[in-house]
């Protein structure tokens, strides 16, 4: 089953009837504030968010997982359902893959199945937050009691091999990144040292960074806590900086929206990290109270219009080339429905940040006018968007209502009856 752009193209004839009336509107509403609709469409249609492998099927809890039928069975299949995805989205143009979730025996393959859908590969994600035979040297060792910040010395070496494997999958498969996230910490006082949990890391990265390819970047993903729950050795932006400057210049920190203790101002630490040069990418979803890995911009779509307008100010009013990546976990909606309003939820944001008038922005900051500011702020965020972001998708050869169209196209009825109601996918 696949839905064809010649589909998408017949759905946006009925979708599309009221859209350059729409666009009509809103280019005049810009215009009359000097900003470029022309170019926020551009910017819009160029920018793409990766797909996790490990969320196009049923996520779960500790208390269940409900799963929704259907899902895919292998990576290519995956592989079908993001190529599916970015058909009707025209935004999800790559796939992170999380090994050994993901471990294909014909990397060559997968990559040519990949390019013939218009699919690339993203950053590789590692995985010793899991005892796995094929990560854990046979078995031999376990990472229950940590990874790379493990006091037993075959944990840490196990820990590096998997983590150059999954490099050098990366390699076949044409991604140009790793990111490492450690689950390593403590559930006690006094359980480990902090600081011996910090060096045995570094250490660690620095073994993973001497093997990254010259044209690679690591990327260190900070999170305060779950699995460890007194303590996690890479806990926050801080401390994720340190170990990216004491690996190397092309280890950059890698920001997870759902990994920050409640009310933590997300968007200064993005600010932050791109002033040092150091931010390498985002994991984005959203969160109500932990890492719920809930649909990005579904529970706070101001915080992301915030975010993103500090990476429209790190690329001097155009989006910096980053690694955009998806990580959420869909427990009772259909995973593509599901990112297809993630992705959306990320192009409205885009095309909202790139409506601030940036000039008009600095000047009421110099002139300490809170209030000028704010009104610079919410004439943006409350411009209606939605036409710039059709039209950059119907530009995409995408569809102009990509829900609609993925609703209307009976995908998930034909993927159950295809591969089963009780099909599981790999992942989370
Ligand atoms: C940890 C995390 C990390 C992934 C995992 C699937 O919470 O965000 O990025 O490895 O989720
Ligand atoms: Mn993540």
């Amino acid at each position: 089953m696949q839905l064809e752009p010649e589909w998408v193209a017949e759905q946006n004839r009925s979708a599309g009837r009221h859209l350059d009336h729409d666009l009509d509107h809103v280019v005049s509403v810009l215009g009359r504030h000097g900003l470029e609709a022309e170019r926020i469409i551009t910017e819009v249609a160029a920018f793409s968010v990766a797909a996790p492998s490990w969320a196009v099927g049923t996520g779960a809890t500790r208390f269940g997982r409900f799963p929704i039928g259907g899902e895919p069975r292998n990576l290519l299949e995956k592989l079908d359902d993001i190529a599916a995805l970015n058909n009707v989205t025209g935004a999800n143009r790559t796939v992170s893959l999380h090994v050994p979730w993901d471990d294909p025996e014909d990397p060559a393959g997968v990559r040519q199945y990949g390019a013939e859908r218009g699919i690339g590969f993203d950053a590789m994600n590692s995985n010793t937050f899991q005892d796995n035979p094929s990560t854990t040297d046979g078995g031999a060792v376990s990472y229950k009691f940590g990874s790379l910040a493990n006091t037993d010395e075959g944990a840490r070496k196990a820990a590096v091999e998997h983590n150059l494997y999954v490099i050098d999958l990366g390699v076949q498969l044409g991604s140009r990144a790793l990111t490492v996230w450690l689950a390593d910490g403590m559930n006690h006082p006094g359980q480990a040292d902090f600081r011996a949990q910090f060096d045995r890391v570094a250490d660690g990265l620095a073994q993973i960074y001497a093997h990254l390819p010259q044209d690679w970047e690591l990327f260190t993903e900070h999170k305060p806590f779950e699995p460890a729950f007194y303590s996690t050795v890479n806990a926050d932006w801080g401390t994720s900086l340190l170990l990216a400057q004491a690996t190397g210049p092309r280890a950059k920190c890698l920001v997870d929206l759902g990994h920050h203790l409640p009310n933590t101002n997300i968007e200064q630490i993005v600010s932050r990290l791109a002033m040092v040069g150091r931010l390498g990418g985002f994991h984005f979803n959203d969160s109500k109270y932990g890492d719920d890995d809930l649909t990005t911009g579904s529970i706070r779509p101001y915080q992301l219009f915030l975010i993103v307008l500090e990476l429209v100010n790190a690329g001097d009013g155009f989006m910096p080339t980053l690694a955009y990546m998806l990580d959420e976990s869909h427990n009772v909606k259909d995973p593509l429905e599901d990112l297809i309003q993630a992705t959306d939820a990320l192009q409205q944001a885009v095309a909202q940040a790139l409506c601030v008038d940036r000039a008009a922005l600095k000047d009421a900051q110099t002139d300490n006018d809170p209030a000028r500011a704010a009104e610079v702020l919410m004439r943006a965020w409350r411009t209606d968007v939605r036409p710039l972001v059709a039209e950059a998708r119907r530009r995409n050869g995408a569809a102009i209502d990509p829900w609609a169209a993925y609703r209307a196209s009976g995908y998930r009825q034909a993927v159950r009856a295809e591969r089963g109601a009780d099909a599981r996918a790999t992942g989370l």
